[in-house]
């Protein structure tokens, strides 16, 4: 097989788990044949403290460690079905099969994109002569809404392939949730902070800066503690701009060094990280709620001050942000807000300021003269491996991929 189309540099302990899988490909205790399935259905997750800008882009290696709040009820559903023929591994013809991907119910496939073409056939590198992948892969919401469809993509993906192979079986727990957090972090950064099980609401994803060889960088991404108050905060997205990003995440994360706020956001990072930890672990919200908001803004000062600039924010954006802050600090709510790259606004909220939430966005529709949708996010839960677990949460959520 091409040499380029496979990855070689991979982090010791993964390079050791593919070999595991390697040879259990050669001793037939996993053996791949037309017709098996994968199943995974995986949410998206909104960072509270940013991924923007990488150390390397081939690995995906962050410049800081980030952490996220899982998006349960907004998921990405993916099936993968082998294509192929029995061969004998001696026969090395090249695969009579090329992998196809299949999004959002579209009816005929693409070839995939090439950096998912190395994950599979990295994974799958003792049979890649012999099968291919079909991928399917739906979301639950619209694209361009302001939810990451990468992070649950790859998450899902990962995950699939971890069904078909039943690494459950030959991996332990946490052997497979290294494995799936590594995987889908090289597919897409975000991704790492999807792969988590149900109780796991906020993600850190963890970089350390010590090492200077990027091959010794060390990342690594697991769930963090909380205070079980967390249990009850509430998303939604205020979809105020629909439209195509006009520069796209992953061109976005390359040009942050060209910005003047990088090293000023960079240098604060760390001790806020660990301000958060602590906030979520032991319920502030005020705390949670600052630092938050204030990321939010160094993030997108990042992007709207580098060259090329990647301006996600817009004015209703700013109009909208100006409008919530003044009202819930005035009447101490507990309630905060924060952006993705792009100009739609994520709010998260405790049971206790439903009744302002809802009276918000309904005056701001009235000002807006309707011309805004709202996104609820009525589900909690992470990762889900197997087909009976696919279609019952696929059941359970309203599978419209339409604005609610
Ligand atoms: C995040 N974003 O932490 C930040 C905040 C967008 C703004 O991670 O190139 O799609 O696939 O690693 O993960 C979006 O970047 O980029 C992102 P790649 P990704 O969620």
């Amino acid at each position: 097989m091409n040499n380029e189309l496979i990855y070689t540099d991979l982090p010791p302990k993964l390079i050791e788990l593919n070999q595991i899988i390697y040879k259990l490909f050669d001793s037939k205790k996993i053996f791949l044949q037309n017709g098996d399935l994968g199943f995974a259905s995986a949410p998206s997750n909104i960072a509270l403290v940013k991924y923007w800008g990488k150390k390397d882009n081939e690995l995906q290696l962050p410049l800081n460690s980030s952490i996220s709040f899982t998006l349960g009820g907004f998921r990405a559903f993916t099936k993968v079905t082998v294509q192929g023929r029995i061969v004998e591994k001696s026969e090395n013809h090249p695969s009579l099969f090329k992998h196809k991907l299949f999004l959002n119910n579209e009816k005929t496939g693409t070839k995939i994109p090439t950096k998912m073409e190395k994950i599979v056939n990295t994974i799958l590198f003792p049979c890649t002569h012999s099968v291919a992948l079909e991928i399917t892969s739906e979301n639950n919401f619209p694209t361009a809404c302001g939810i990451a469809s990468s992070a649950a993509g790859y998450a899902a993906l990962i995950g699939s392939i971890a069904d078909l192979l039943q690494l459950e079986k030959h991996f332990s727990k946490e052997e497979l949730q290294y494995w799936l957090a590594q995987w889908a972090r090289i597919g897409s950064g975000s991704a790492t902070r999807s792969v988590f099980s149900i109780e796991d609401y906020f993600v850190k994803w963890n970089v350390e800066n010590s090492a200077s060889e990027i091959k010794k960088i060390y990342s690594d991404t697991f769930p963090i503690k909380y205070d079980s108050k967390w249990s009850n905060l509430k998303h939604l997205v205020i979809v105020l701009d629909s439209s195509e990003k006009m520069l796209s995440s992953s061109e976005g994360h390359k040009f942050v060094h060209t910005s003047p706020f990088q090293n000023i956001r960079l240098a604060g990072l760390n001790s806020k990280l660990d301000i958060l930890e602590q906030a979520i672990a032991k319920y502030d919200f005020k705390k949670v709620q600052e630092i938050s908001e204030e990321d939010a803004i160094l993030m997108h000062a990042v992007m709207q001050t580098s060259s090329p600039k990647a301006c996600y924010f817009n004015h209703d954006t700013s109009e909208i942000i100006k409008a919530f802050m003044e009202d819930r600090n005035r009447l101490q709510i507990e309630a905060f807000w924060t952006l993705d790259a792009g100009p739609n606004l994520h709010i998260l909220y405790m049971p206790s300021a439903t009744t302002f939430i809802e009276d918000f966005i309904n005056n701001w529709k009235i000002k807006k003269s309707g011309h805004i949708q709202i996104l609820k996010n009525n589900y909690s839960g992470g990762l889900m491996l197997g087909k009976s677990n696919f279609y019952e949460i696929k059941n359970k959520l309203n599978f419209t991929g339409t604005l609610a």
